[in-house]
């Protein structure tokens, strides 16, 4: 990878703002920025910010007033020599800014290149850099909080020693390769199963966590559905907490499907409200009614609202026909009214499928509703948990490495040779070392780097 350009992007979102700031890394940044400022001399203070103008380097022309700080390599981001400019946060000026500095030789920098240069100067470690990415895509509050401790080398402090006892049982193994002639006597081979099994309960229970931080990370995606007129726009706007869907007593009300991300227990839940099921003779409803089927193929979790308030119909029916194949759960709306019923079903699953009433006139049953949205996803308590495995790149290592220790636990069970059992030990310590990038290779660094955006 070639790491000798000096690289630039904006590293602020693109738009109007108060400052937008323009971020150079490499060993020209200096020189280049000089250009800008035409002061050839100029030598800033290390991480200090100065007040600057920027102009035009071929006519001379005031472009903005900016604050220049400068952070000498190697006590920077990167690891390089680093140039911030805080520009007035115009998108038009920013453009034409950073134009300037593509024509004085810097380079666009690609998805997440400055993070990549931080990582091969050392100055983090893959999981770290990771991250970054996760912390800045976090959608919630508890996501933050992963990310910040991941960022904090969390991760790679909760690993290392279970590196580390995998090296107490590479490393006499391997010296008993070299000086002993006969087999292992048993009380060795026991402690070596020991320590195994040991490694093993606890990479398991780190990758067991993975189910609640894949949640707090990605969050999930839940539809409303139903016949027209249950209740699903008032339901979407109870667990929204403001009125968003438009809800009026005629049926047919929604007509295209309405999305809006809201927060469970600190989980990001991406609800869609959508058009009621059934048939119509009016075209837009019909496309809406396409727009609900397409939405109910792309979700997690469908709820599907029923009123409890009348008899179920043949419309009820079709929905249930609907969603056979996806993961659902019933809400029974209208519960305030007399007329209410609970439900019955006929339905064979009906002992898996959770059944909760709810008015979405009172709010009652709504906590236990919520509750219901996330039991299958969630193993504890979202917002409260340890350190847990939000990436899907980590859990298949542990998993990985689970099975590279299983296979040389069972090795060392059949009094296999000891270079057999050590196979499955050293794979094992290389998916270790793939999470903090130890021993990642070019391929899939630049796999994970493709995910960052540019002027990160
Ligand atoms: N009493 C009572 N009325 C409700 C409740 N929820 C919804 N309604 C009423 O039911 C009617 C339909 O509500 P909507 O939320 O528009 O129903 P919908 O399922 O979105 O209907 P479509 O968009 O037409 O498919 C409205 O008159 C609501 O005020 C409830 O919990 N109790
Ligand atoms: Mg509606």
């Amino acid at each position: 990878m070639p790491v000798k350009d000096t690289i630039v992007a904006l590293a602020t979102p693109p738009g109007r703002s108060g400052i937008g700031v323009i971020r150079l890394s490499g060993s020209r940044s200096l020189e280049i920025s000089r250009h800008l400022i035409q002061d050839e001399n100029f030598v800033p203070a290390p991480n200090r910010a100065t007040l600057k103008k920027l102009s035009d380097p071929i006519t001379g022309e005031i472009l903005d007033y900016a604050l220049l700080t400068y952070f000498k390599s190697p006590h920077s981001f990167t690891g390089e020599d680093i140039v911030e400019l805080s520009c007035h946060g115009s998108p038009v000026l920013l453009r034409h800014l950073i134009d300037l500095l593509l024509s004085l030789d810097a380079r666009l920098a690609g998805p997440g290149e400055f993070t990549l240069r931080a990582l091969a100067n050392g100055r983090l470690n893959l999981s770290q850099a990771e991250a970054i990415r996760d912390l800045i895509n976090a959608q919630t509050q508890a996501a933050v909080k992963q990310a910040t401790r991941q960022l904090g080398g969390e991760l790679s402090a909760l690993l290392q020693p279970l590196k580390d006892l995998l090296l107490d049982i590479i490393v006499p193994l391997e010296s008993s390769l070299e000086f002993v002639e006969d087999d292992l006597p048993d009380i060795v081979v026991s402690q070596f199963q020991a320590k195994l099994s040991t490694l093993i309960n606890h990479i398991e229970q780190i990758a067991s966590t993975f189910t609640t931080g894949r949640l707090i990370r990605d969050g999930l995606k839940v539809t409303l559905m139903g016949r027209p007129n249950v209740g699903k726009s008032s339901v979407f706007n109870r667990l929204l907490g403001v009125d968003r869907a438009i809800v009026t007593s005629a049926p047919g009300t929604t007509r295209d499907s309405l999305s809006e991300a809201i927060n469970i227990q600190g989980a990001p839940v991406f609800l869609t409200d959508t058009a009621g099921l059934r048939i119509s003779a009016d075209l837009i409803e019909n496309l809406g009614v396409e727009r609900t089927r397409r939405a109910v193929a792309d979700s997690d979790l469908i709820i599907v609202v029923l009123d409890g308030s009348e008899p179920r119909n043949l419309q009820d029916y079709e929905v249930f026909n609907e969603v056979a194949h996806n993961n659902y759960l019933i809400a029974v709306n209208k519960s305030d009214l007399e007329t209410f019923k609970e439900i019955e079903l006929e339905q064979k699953s009906k002992e898996t499928i959770p059944i909760i009433n709810i008015s979405a006139k009172t709010g009652e049953g709504f906590d236990s509703l919520r509750d219901a949205i996330l039991e299958p996803f969630a193993t504890s308590e979202v917002s409260n948990s340890g350190l847990l495995i939000t990436d899907a790149r980590h859990f298949d290592l542990l998993r990985r490495t689970q099975s590279a220790l299983r296979s040389s636990a069972d090795l060392l069970e059949e009094r296999a040779s000891e270079e057999l059992v050590l196979i499955g030990l050293y794979d094992a310590l290389r998916f270790l070392g793939e999470i903090t990038g130890e021993t990642t290779t070019e391929d899939i660094l630049s796999q994970i780097f493709a995910t960052f955006c540019i002027g990160k």
